[in-house]
């Protein structure tokens, strides 16, 4: 039986630059990316982003944009990942290092989509030209992608499970 698991990932981004965190520890470790992880019962998808963010990085953000949705197979596994993917640029605090991410800024035209998830380099550029996207890739283990769509689209579904 296939399953869903739903997940956030928040892109903070300032002039020129975005924040990645190092993952220390879990899924994706030793990869850059942005912050977020399970959306817990009780919570909206939001309120979930908005938690991830303060536990990883120490930031509080006031207001999300929803940009994405990407859904993730493994081959081999019954699991698909459903991200969905928030914007901000405004926020309050200073990154901090949690145990899970180590935040760094870095400039847009310096992201270092070598030690990040393959399929980042694909979407990034959507997210810099501000569109919505939604898209699904298929890997097999963590480097190779098997398959991909990804489609802007004009908007995004509420923030709800399916
Ligand atoms: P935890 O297991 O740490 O949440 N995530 C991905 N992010 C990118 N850029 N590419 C992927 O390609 C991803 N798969 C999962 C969602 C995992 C975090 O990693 C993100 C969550 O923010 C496969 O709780």
């Amino acid at each position: 039986m296939v399953t869903t698991k739903l997940l956030t990932l928040v892109m903070v981004v300032r002039p020129r630059q975005i924040l990645l965190g190092m993952k220390k520890r879990g899924f994706g470790v030793g990869r850059w990316n942005g912050f977020g992880g399970k959306v817990q019962p009780g919570e909206t998808i939001e309120q979930g982003a908005k938690r991830e963010l303060w536990e990883e990085s120490s930031l509080t953000a006031q207001s999300l944009e929803k940009i994405g949705r990407i859904k993730f197979e493994f081959v081999g596994e019954t699991e698909i990942m459903d991200v969905h993917i928030f914007r901000t640029d405004s926020y309050q605090g200073e990154p901090a290092e949690s145990e899970e991410m180590r935040p760094q800024w870095f400039d847009m035209d310096k992201i270092p989509f070598d030690t990040m998830w393959p399929d980042d380099i694909i979407w990034f550029p959507l997210l810099f030209q501000k569109k919505l996207f939604e898209g699904y890739f298929k890997f097999e283990g963590h480097t190779t992608i098997l398959d991909y769509t990804l489609q802007e689209v004009q908007e995004l579904a509420a923030d709800q499970a399916s």
